[in-house]
Order: C-alpha cells, then sequence, then structure tokens
C-alpha cells in the first residue's frame, strides 16, 4: 500500500528537524508521498528537492494582543494539519518533537479521525517534558495517540519512568545518509592548510552542549602540539562565552568559529576527532555522522551516547566532569595514526550496519503499516 505521510518538524538545524527531514527524503525515494508541514523550509530541504515531497508552511498570523505571549503556535500548527489532512487525504500524522505540535497533533486526531504518531527527540524529554509546566498535557497526549517512538533506548525508559506511559514505545536511531557522509579526500581542505590537524565541535552551544569544555580541554592539548586546530561549528547562546575564552587562554589563533555550515562532510573529514561534552544527548547525530565520515568521536558517558560511541572501538567515552580523560583521549588520537584509522573504520561499520538512513526509513515504514492496520 502506498500511503500518503504527514511529518511535522522544526525547520531549524537542530537534530530533530533533520532527523525528520531525511526520514521524509527516504521514504519518498521509496514512492511514498510525504507532506511535510512546518513554519519554515526544513534545513536539509534548501538544498534538495524531491516530488514526492510537499512543503506545507504553518500561517503564523500574530496580534496585538499576543504580543507578550507570541502566537499561539499549537492552534496554528494544528489548524494546518486538519487543513492537509482534509485536502490531501493523508493516511498518517507523524510528529517530531513533543512539544508543542504533540498537543497539535492530538487536536487534529480528535478533530480530523485520523491516526498520529509522536517521536520523541531528546530535549522534549529530559528537559521540558519532566517540568511540571508541560509534563501533565504531554504526558496526556501520549497516553492518547496511536504511537509513540524515540531515539535511542535511554530516551525510551526515561518516556516511561517520566510519563507513566504504559504505551509501546519504539526505539529508531538517527538515519544517516551513508552517501553523503563518508571519507574523502581533503589534502586540499582549508582548515588543513591553516592547521595539519584539528579537532571539530558542532552544536547550538546550548549550554547543554558545555562548548566551553572543549575549549579549556584543547588549550591544554595545543601546549603539546602546537600546530593544532579546533574548529567550532554553529551558532548558540554560548558561542561568545567561547570565543572569550578562546582569547583569555591565548588560543584565539588555533580556534576557528564557522557559524553554522551546510557542508559538513569536508570538515568532519579534517578531524582527528569529532569532540563534544554534552551534559546530555539522547543519541548525538553529529556523533554518527562523524563515524560514517571514519572519524574518531569523544564523547560523555550520558545519555543514549553509549549506543552510539563503543568505547574503545570507534572512540572514547569519559565521565562527564573528567577532563583529563578527555585531554588524554585526544592526545592518543593525534600520537597514534593506526588507532585513529582503526577507529574511523569500526565507526563507518557501525553506522552502515544501525544507522543507514535506507534501513532506518523502512522500520519507520514497517511501523506505520503496523499503526494503520
Ligand atoms: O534540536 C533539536 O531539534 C532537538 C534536540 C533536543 O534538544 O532535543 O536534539 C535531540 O534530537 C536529536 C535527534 O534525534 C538527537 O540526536 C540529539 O541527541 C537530541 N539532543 C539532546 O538530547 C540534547
Amino acid at each position: 500500500m502506498i500511503m500518503k505521510i504527514g511529518i511535522n518538524c522544526f525547520p531549524t538545524v537542530g537534530g530533530s528537524g533533520i532527523v525528520a527531514t531525511q526520514l521524509a527524503i527516504e521514504i519518498a525515494k521509496k514512492g511514498y508521498e510525504v507532506h511535510l508541514i512546518s513554519y519554515d523550509t526544513p534545513f536539509l530541504l534548501r538544498t534538495f528537492r524531491h516530488p514526492n515531497i510537499t512543503l506545507d508552511l504553518v500561517d503564523i498570523i500574530s496580534y496585538p494582543l499576543f504580543r507578550d505571549i507570541g502566537a499561539p503556535y499549537t492552534i496554528l500548527a494544528a489548524s494546518k494539519l486538519v487543513q492537509i489532512v482534509k485536502k490531501s487525504e493523508i493516511d498518517l500524522m507523524h510528529i517530531h518533537y513533543a512539544i508543542p505540535v504533540g498537543v497539535s497533533a492530538y487536536l487534529t486526531k480528535q478533530i480530523a479521525n485520523i491516526p498520529v504518531a509522536i517521536t520523541a527527540h531528546g530535549s522534549d524529554i529530559h528537559t521540558l517534558g519532566i517540568d511540571p509546566a508541560y509534563n501533565p498535557i504531554i504526558s496526556h497526549v501520549f497516553n492518547n495517540v496511536d504511537g509513540l517512538s524515540t531515539v535511542s533506548n535511554y530516551l525510551k525508559e526515561e518516556m516511561i519512568s517520566k510519563f507513566s506511559s504504559q504505551r509501546e514505545i519504539e526505539v529508531f536511531y538517527n538515519p544517516i545518509d551513508i552517501n553523503k557522509y563518508k571519507k574523502i579526500d581533503t589534502e586540499l581542505c582549508d582548515f588543513r592548510i591553516k592547521h595539519e590537524k584539528n579537532f571539530v565541535h558542532i552544536s547550538n552551544f546550548r549550554p547543554v552542549k558545555r562548548a566551553p569544555f572543549i575549549v579549556e580541554a584543547f588549550a591544554e592539548v595545543v601546549k603539546e602540539h602546537p600546530d593544532l586546530g579546533l574548529i567550532m561549528v554553529g551558532e548558540g547562546p554560548e558561542r561568545k562565552k567561547c570565543e572569550e575564552l578562546a582569547y583569555k587562554l591565548g588560543i584565539s589563533d588555533h580556534v576557528i568559529f564557522q557559524g553554522v555550515r551546510v557542508a559538513l562532510t569536508a570538515i568532519y573529514n579534517c578531524a582527528t576527532a569529532l569532540l563534544s561534552a554534552s551534559t546530555n544527548e539522547s543519541f548525538g547525530l553529529t556523533l554518527a555522522e562523524a563515524m560514517a565520515c571514519e572519524v574518531p568521536v569523544i564523547a560523555p558517558r550520558v545519555g543514549g551516547i553509549p549506543e552510539v560511541i563503543d568505547h574503545n572501538e570507534n572512540g572514547f567515552m569519559y565521565d562527564l566532569e573528567d577532563k583529563t580523560a578527555l585531554i588524554d583521549y585526544m592526545k592518543q588520537l593525534l600520537d597514534d595514526e593506526q588507532l585513529k584509522l582503526k577507529f574511523g573504520r569500526n565507526g563507518r561499520n557501525k553506522v552502515v550496519k544501525q544507522f543507514e538512513s535506507s534501513k532506518i526509513a523502512d522500520q519507520y515504514i514497517a511501523w506505520y503499516e503496523k499503526l494503520l492496520e
């Protein structure tokens, strides 16, 4: 049966929007009709078009009375979802990130009588979702939609414990496009012209990413490796703090801020390792993207990261506050090219086996079919 699927996501560069759009692309390639719904063009669709994907934008209608609270997005999104279900005869609506559009999806189910599935991604559970300001409503939504899924076993356990959900919850890991994220020749890479070896950090610089911790660790390593760079990709609240810290530590010449970038493959390929310092990470999309490029990864042993990194096989994990361990692992990978190559190969193999986007899309499709039975 060829289904018509509505997929709602955030359009921004954050993980849930990338995952939702990658899924939309994969199922469109498999012949399904996809309606992608967001309030702006999702990041991946800015450079990709497919005839089976229709983009529907939520109308953001403001009003002077809403000045202090913002436009009521939950209602605006619900109205758009209901319109699309009716106009395009959608079979199933799939929502990515539970807040606030999980509530819009719940309303859509009541109004348009359509099966609704929600995929929880991370902060919608472990940060916002547990807050009493959101928890009762999101719990109710979770208990009254047709399907729930999430991106790691870690987050599934959080959903069960924090939302007292008795529902079945599927786990689908983040899909990685292994044709886009792969090893490439970086002989001519600009970054390598500046510094022969580089570490890379990619994030939205929110406090949960603890980017300053990376700058501090790098400052120690660069003392022994003067021809070393740190490429910081992304934008967010702590970027300025990182720039100031790099200046204070006297390493500004070594730390390169790139802002938000579309083409990440070349940047990953310049890395001795991808560095993460997140205090929590339900999966860690960029870790898997780097692994697909045969780049080792170093990250804290938190959240769903142990489901992505196999310690000492494709990367290293360290205890959250253990900066000495992070520094030591960075040095090991700088000093041992064979170790770096081995971790890289193992990482790619793991991604191909477990996170390859077409395979993950098949898992979602099987789930949709089950929900529509
Ligand atoms: O930025 C987003 O869109 C969501 C973000 C979050 O804060 O929840 O990312 C989450 O979803 C990604 C895709 O499933 C995961 O790879 C990230 O690990 C996860 N982030 C966190 O848990 C902090």
